[in-house]
């Protein structure tokens, strides 16, 4: 950010961080700006500073050219190599695997427009800062590498030869959120789809239809429309259910929604969803919605006002079948069918927002989700700013993910450990997920500890501001051997329900010996069924994610041979392969699934 400011003074510009203005992209005209980008590897941040560490008045933003054969011009987009789009650097060029720093990305485009319409640059993700140039303008800056933003290119687009810069920053920084350590990659780059957008003049910018908080067959929401004409009339409908109804915004153009329908309701075994429609007089668009309500009673969670056993996986944003950052809706239905193997109906995505493929996909598979965003572990409690881009990321994730009926939990952070000005931080962003959306779940995946040998305590006093108590534990693994679980006693201080977030052992696939080897998949096969037979016996417990799906690479796990740099806790391997704990969940969720249904 500092970066950002310092040139946008240089050039006279206010910088600004910027959300997105267009939501569900995927329902509009938009031409995508994915595929082979131009790339500078820019280590010592050349591209920006001059000699005395000043920002340049003309750095590689300007995308330049020598004017003739005598100008100095120390750097040439079009000489220089490619990475695509999406994709993060790290598993592109094996020199970027543990790349952290600046790369410069540059595409050209032609104006896509063949009516005068709006037009907007869409970033799935960028991770970690990204600031935006086109034609040597500075469009804004965006702190936070999972969630998506947009600026407003109507005016600035020539018709022919733009030229798109885009400096992304992953370097780690202990205020920023996540923070310098985390147990996975990161991997930097433009991670998600660019997009341009068209819309008219005055055009649908967003809108929420979802059930009112405990209500099946109501209906609340809004539309909100952006552009020179506020006030017009709206109607929403979902032609399947006979729903029409006309609604005026106000000089704002924001109206507030709410009318009775009767639907069907989503639900991992009938995950219905509908079209429906916002159509504004001046703009129409459309989207498949299911409608759900999610709520707890006691240590009960309820789904559509059923008890409901959360059978889930945790799961990093791991490419199956290739190492790297997943993108595709084939990455994600790859990780969702898994999962459905599984007999699981739920997933937490961890320990961030996952693209957005994830969450539309898990809408048409019918798998809950749990949503996360990256406050994991030593963040800077007593940072204002800290606290600013952590709620910034909620609203951004929220704001994408409002109509997703999958989406049944937010997170607001991993292993955070108790502190007064961590409660300070967690409440404060209890208070704002609960501004954004009433109706979801809150929860946050929180450590549990010892009150003797053999009891283990859950009383975080987090857990009082949250409506799902996440747990993480490692018996049989970082405490204890599996069989520890035959003997161990649970407490909790709470009278909510609990979801086991993690538990789980590294296993190298193919690695056998006995049930005592370490690293076999005998012993992670130990740990899945002792762990099982504990959570069995506990009746707080409501739902579990172990850790994890499928390895993932982290550069915490060196144990050559072994690990290699890659996490091996997955039930199955970055290459595919199941190991034997995937059985023994598997065997669980299955009998756990046909008691649903008796
Ligand atoms: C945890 C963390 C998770 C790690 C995992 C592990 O408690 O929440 O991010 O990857 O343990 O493998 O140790």
């Amino acid at each position: 950010m500092k970066r950002l400011v310092l040139v946008a003074v240089a050039l006279g510009i206010s910088a600004e961080a910027f959300a997105t203005t267009v939501s569900n992209v995927e329902g509009r005209l938009s031409h995508t700006l994915d595929g082979s980008w131009r790339a500078i590897i820019d280590l010592y941040g050349t591209g920006y500073y001059d000699y005395r560490h000043e920002p340049r008045s003309r750095g590689f933003f300007m995308d330049e050219k020598p004017k003739n054969e005598s100008d100095f011009v120390e750097y040439d987009f079009d000489r220089s190599g490619t990475l695509n789009v999406p994709g993060d650097w790290n598993s592109q060029r094996e020199s970027l695997l543990y790349y952290e720093g600046i790369v410069w990305y540059r595409r050209t485009f032609d104006d896509p427009r063949s009516s005068p319409s709006r037009l907007f640059l869409h970033f799935g993700a960028v991770n970690y800062e990204a600031e935006v140039w086109l034609n040597g303008k500075l469009l804004g800056t965006h702190e936070g590498g999972f969630t998506p933003f947009d600026f407003e290119v109507t005016g600035d687009v020539r018709p022919r030869g733009n030229s798109l810069v885009v400096l992304v920053d992953n370097t780690r920084r202990q205020e920023a959120v996540p923070t310098l350590d985390t147990d996975w990659w990161n991997y930097g780059g433009i991670t998600r789809s660019v997009t341009l957008v068209e819309v008219p003049e005055t055009f649908v910018s967003d809108y929420l239809v979802q059930l009112d908080k405990g209500a099946s067959d109501q209906i609340r929401g809004f539309v909100q429309l952006n552009g020179p004409r506020l006030g017009q009339s709206v109607v929403v409908s979902i032609p399947e259910a006979n729903i029409r109804r006309v609604f005026a915004t106000d000089k704002t153009g924001r109206a507030e929604i709410s009318f009775p329908a009767r639907l069907s309701l989503w639900s991992p075994k009938s995950p219905k969803l509908y079209d429906v429609e916002i159509a504004a007089e001046t703009d129409v668009v459309k989207e498949r919605i299911g409608f759900r309500t999610i709520s707890t009673r006691g240590n009960l969670i309820l789904l559509n006002g059923r008890p409901i056993f959360l059978r889930g996986i945790s799961a990093h944003e791991e490419a199956p079948f290739r190492a790297g950052r997943a993108f595709s809706p084939e990455d994600a239905r790859t990780l969702l069918s898994w999962v459905k193997e599984l007999h699981g109906n739920f997933i937490r995505l961890a320990h961030y927002p996952h693209n957005e493929n994830m969450t539309r996909e898990a809408d048409r598979m019918g798998i809950l989700v749990w949503s996360e965003v990256p406050v994991y572990w030593a963040i800077s409690w007593e940072s204002a700013k800290t606290l600013d881009i952590a709620k910034q990321q909620i609203r951004e994730n929220v704001e994408r993910d409002k109509n997703r009926a999958s989406v049944v939990v937010w997170s607001i952070g991993n292993e955070t450990p108790v502190s007064d000005p961590r409660n300070r931080f967690m409440r404060s962003l209890v208070a704002s997920v609960r501004d954004l959306d009433s109706t979801r779940l809150v929860s946050a995946a929180l450590e549990r500890h010892y009150l003797d040998e053999k009891t283990q305590m859950i009383d975080d006093p987090l857990g009082d501001a949250l409506d799902v108590l996440g747990v993480n534990e490692y018996v049989g693994w970082y405490d204890g051997l599996p069989e520890k679980c035959d003997t161990l006693n649970w407490k909790t201080a709470y009278e909510k329900p609990h979801v086991i977030s993690e538990f789980g052992g590294d296993a190298r696939a193919g690695l056998h010996g006995g049930v005592l080897e370490r690293w076999t998949e005998e012993f992670q096969e130990s740990i899945y069924s002792h762990q099982i037979a504990m959570l069995k016996r506990l009746p707080f417990v409501q739902g579990m994610s172990p850790w994890i799906l499928m390895d993932f690479r982290s550069p915490h796990r060196v144990l050559p041979g072994i690990q290699d740099g890659w996490n091996r806790k997955g039930v199955i391997s970055d290459r595919g392969q199941k190991k034997k704990a995937f059985f023994v969940l598997r065997k669980f969720y299955e009998e756990k699934e046909s008691g649903e249904t008796k």
